[in-house]
C-alpha cells in the first residue's frame, strides 16, 4: 500500500512559495536528518530555478551521526548545495549555519544590505523552532504535529535578515512507496493517513536489520525477535496491547513502537543511508520498466485478438 497525503493547503502553500521566490537570495530547506532523501522535496529544484540551497539535516540530534556524515557528503557534491546538520538543542550548530548563510552570500554584507531568506521544508520538520531560535523569541507556533503553521510569516532578525517562515508542504505523489511510510514513521504525515500497524512493521524490520542491539536494549530482549510481527508481539504482551483470545493488538503496540522511535528512545537512529536509497530508486526504475512491458504485452494481445474478430 502506499502512503500520499497532499491536501489543499498544500497546493496552496506550493503556489505562494513560487510567488515570492524571485525576490528570495537563498533558501533554507529543512530536510530530516534520519530521512535525507525521503524529506526532499522534489518540486524544490523546480521551484529554486538559480537561487542557492542550503540544506539543513535538522533534528540530527536523533539521527546517526555516521549516517548522517555520509548524506552531507552526497548533498555537497551537488552545484550550488551546501549541506549542514543541526540540532535545535545545540547553539553551536545554530551559529555554523548562519555564518554559512553569510558565505554562501558573499556580494552581500549582510549587516549592512540584509537578505531574504526562506525556510522551506516538510511538516513537522523544525521549520518554525528554527525560526524562534534565530529570533531568540517565539514568534512562530510550533508544534509536534504536521501542519502547524498555515501561512508564511516573515521575520526581520536583528542582523538585518528578513526570514520567511512557510508551512510544510509535501508532494502529491510519495515515490517509491518507502518514502512515504518513512515520512509516516517520522511524523511528517498526519496520522489520520496511514495505519499504525502498517508503518509500524515496516519500522520493525527496519530497524531489525539496522539497529538490532538498539532494539533488544530497549525492551531488554535476550533473544532477537524472529521478524517484524514478532516485534510487535513481544512490545504488545509487555506493554498490556491485548485483544480479546490473548492477540496482541498490531494497532496499539505499533504505535507504541512509533512514538518510542520518534522520541529517540532507540538512541540516534537513522532510516535510510545513500547506498540504500541508490538501490531503491534503482529497483523502482526496473519495476516500472517491467510494468510498462507488461502493459504494452497486454495491448498487443488485444490488438490481435480485436483483429481476429473483425478479419
Ligand atoms: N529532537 C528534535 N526535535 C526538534 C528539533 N527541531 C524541532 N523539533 C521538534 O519538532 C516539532 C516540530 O517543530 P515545528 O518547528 O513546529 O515544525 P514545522 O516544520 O514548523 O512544522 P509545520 O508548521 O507543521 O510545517 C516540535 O515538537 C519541535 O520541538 C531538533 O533539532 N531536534
Ligand atoms: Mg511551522
Amino acid at each position: 500500500m502506499s502512503i500520499n497525503w497532499f491536501p489543499g493547503h498544500m497546493h496552496k502553500a506550493r503556489k505562494e512559495i513560487a510567488q515570492v521566490m524571485p525576490q528570495v537570495d537563498i533558501i533554507i530547506e529543512m530536510l530530516d536528518a534520519r530521512i535525507p532523501f525521503s524529506s526532499e522535496n522534489p518540486l524544490v529544484p523546480e521551484l529554486r530555478g538559480d537561487t542557492p540551497v542550503i540544506k539543513v539535516l535538522n533534528k540530527a540530534d536523533l539521527a546517526d551521526p555516521a549516517v548522517t556524515a555520509l548524506w552531507i557528503e552526497r548533498f555537497e557534491q551537488e552545484k550550488g548545495i551546501k549541506a549542514i546538520p543541526i540540532s535545535q538543542q545545540n547553539p553551536e550548530q545554530i551559529k555554523a549555519l548562519l555564518q554559512l548563510c553569510n558565505q554562501m552570500l558573499p556580494e552581500r554584507n549582510l549587516d549592512i544590505r540584509g537578505a531574504r531568506a526562506m525556510i522551506m521544508g516538510i511538516p513537522n520538520v523544525g521549520k518554525s523552532t528554527l525560526i524562534n531560535t534565530l529570533a531568540g523569541r517565539t514568534i512562530a507556533k510550533t508544534g509536534n504535529e504536521a501542519g502547524v503553521t498555515k501561512v508564511q510569516q516573515r521575520i526581520k532578525l536583528d542582523n538585518n535578515v528578513i526570514l520567511t517562515d512557510t508551512p510544510g508542504f509535501l508532494w502529491p505523489k510519495l515515490s517509491p512507496a518507502s518514502c512515504g511510510y518513512r515520512l509516516a514513521v517520522t511524523g511528517a504525515i498526519k496520522d489520520t493517513a496511514f495505519d499504525y500497524a502498517d508503518i509500524a512493521i515496516f519500522a520493525a524490520d527496519y530497524l531489525l536489520k539496522a539497529y538490532p542491539q538498539q532494539v533488544m536494549a530497549r525492551y531488554q530482549l535476550t533473544e532477537q525477535p524472529e521478524n517484524d510481527v514478532a516485534l510487535l508481539d513481544v512490545l504488545g504482551e509487555r506493554r498490556g496491547c491485548m485483544r480479546k483470545g490473548g492477540v496482541v493488538d498490531l494497532q496499539k503496540a505499533g504505535a507504541i513502537l512509533i512514538t518510542e522511535l520518534r522520541a529517540g528512545l532507540f538512541g540516534p537512529v537513522s532510516l535510510e543511508t545513500p547506498d540504500m536509497v541508490t538501490e531503491e530508486l534503482h529497483n523502482a526504475k526496473l519495476e516500472e520498466a517491467i510494468r510498462a512491458a507488461e502493459k504494452a504485452e497486454r495491448e498487443k494481445i488485444r490488438q490481435q485478438k480485436a483483429k481476429k474478430k473483425y478479419r
